[in-house]
């Protein structure tokens, strides 16, 4: 348990009127839009706060999604610190393909490593706004959702003992793996899902990036993807079966995939470097509708989840936390319940729109290794449009940058 600075809310009163499930992008920033707004919230994680602020994952933050943690305060060091992308790069038949998408939008993507986001908004929502919070906890569970006084109870990591807490509202903001998703009857939401059938093997290199923008490699050994995240450290993908496991990986097996898929004329080396991260993922994608039951409100990856494909997913689960924030903080303060009541249909929209964009992305990164040379020829035909014409390249343009939210 990470001490916070003391209010008058204090967890001795075990009443909160909000209870955040989930210490990842989504949850820190519903809980700092409270915090500013005055309104106590609890927020409830079961890993330790340095193992959070270390997770490597997201990297890409669409211009929107920075805008709207800057109007909530929560952007300084990023601003400071990120780097910003204009352009991206394909390559395919041997050949570089360049998209300058900034030149053709006005728009750009940062790119921030998303432990970092998170080192700081745990460190402004804890030590500046004085928000509770507390690491470690065990076996959360949800209780009467659907009742005007709903609670959450867990086990403290220190004395062994449950703990229940009542609250008016509860925030799911517990990923992909959490309990709140969970805790829905059947029945009472619907969940659509999509596997794609494919597996990436995510890589973390100790090596500087390999040229100055995010490039997609698509070739028919499989998709390979190179991003930078630091000076220092390169994010790799390489397509596999799924289920792969990584220790078929050694680490000249990947150096001599990466160059092989990443091969093109007049293409940089690839700057070689120790793997600190190799995992595979199984691409695969769901959304649960409504994003609501009763008091219980999902967001992020409890929610939806996109596959890394479009780089979409930190993104979503930001949108989704300035307007539940937003929501609960016009609910809590003034009685203006519409924020809540239009919450779920306002999320879905931008969610679905990014599940199709992904769907779209992923033929173009993965028709060429299908095996299937219908497959392969209609994705070539998606590149040369895309390069082909302006109109498709802005329509590309928009949807790889992410829509202006108005934040
Ligand atoms: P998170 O970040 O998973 O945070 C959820 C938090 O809840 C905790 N938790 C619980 N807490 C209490 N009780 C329980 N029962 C709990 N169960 C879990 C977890 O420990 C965690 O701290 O969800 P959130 O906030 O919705 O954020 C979503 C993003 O993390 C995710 O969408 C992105 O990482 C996806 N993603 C990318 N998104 C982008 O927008 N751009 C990218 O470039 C990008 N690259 C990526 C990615 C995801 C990746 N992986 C690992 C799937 C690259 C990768 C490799």
């Amino acid at each position: 348990m990470t001490s916070v600075s003391p209010h008058p809310n204090s967890l001795a009163a075990h009443r909160f009127p909000v209870v955040v499930v989930g210490a990842g992008p989504a949850g820190l920033t519903v809980a700092n839009i409270l915090r500013a707004a005055s309104v106590d919230c609890l927020v409830l994680e079961t890993e330790t706060r340095a193992f959070i602020e270390q997770r490597p994952r997201a990297g890409v933050l669409e211009e929107w999604a920075v805008r709207g943690l800057q109007q909530r305060g929560l952007a300084d060091t990023l601003l400071e610190r990120a780097q910003v992308h204009e352009e991206c790069e394909f390559r395919f038949a041997g050949e570089r393909y360049r998209f300058a998408y900034a030149g053709l939008t006005g728009h750009h993507h940062f790119v921030y490593p998303q432990p970092l986001l998170v080192t700081d908004l745990v460190r402004e929502y804890a030590e500046v706004r004085g928000g509770d919070v507390r690491f470690g906890v065990r076996d959360v569970e949800l209780h009467d959702l659907d009742t005007a006084r709903p609670s959450v109870s867990y086990t403290c990591p220190e004395t062994g003992r449950r703990q229940v807490v009542q609250t008016d509202f509860v925030a799911g903001c517990d990923g992909a793996r959490g309990v709140t998703r969970a805790s829905l009857p059947p029945g009472r939401v619907h969940i659509s899902r999509h596997d794609y059938g494919i597996g990436w093997l995510a890589l973390l290199a100790e090596a500087p990036p390999s040229d100055d923008c995010v490039v997609f490699g698509i070739h028919p050994d499989g998709f390979a993807g190179h991003m930078a995240r630091s000076p220092e450290v390169t994010r790799y993908y390489l397509e596999c079966p799924p289920g792969d496991d990584p220790e078929n990986w050694p680490h000249e097996r990947v150096w001599a995939e990466l160059r092989q898929r990443l091969t093109a004329a007049g293409a940089p080396p690839l700057n070689e470097g120790r793997l600190i991260e190799k995992r595979v993922l199984d691409m695969h994608n769901y959304v649960v509708e409504p994003m609501r039951f009763g008091r219980l409100f999902l967001a992020g990856d409890a929610a939806h989840l996109t596959a890394p494909i479009a780089a979409k997913g930190m993104n979503l689960a930001l949108h989704d936390a300035f307007l539940l924030g937003d929501g609960l903080v016009a609910h809590l303060t003034k009685g203006d319940g519409s924020g809540l009541n239009d919450y779920s249909e306002a999320c879905l929209g931008r969610v679905w729109d990014y599940q199709e964009f992904s769907q779209w992305l992923s033929e173009v990164y993965h028709g060429a290794s299908s095996g299937d040379p219908y497959r392969a020829g209609t994705t070539l035909a998606r590149l040369r449009r895309v390069f082909g014409s302006p109109t498709a390249a802005a329509a590309f343009a928009e949807q790889y940058l992410g829509k202006d939210a108005g934040f």
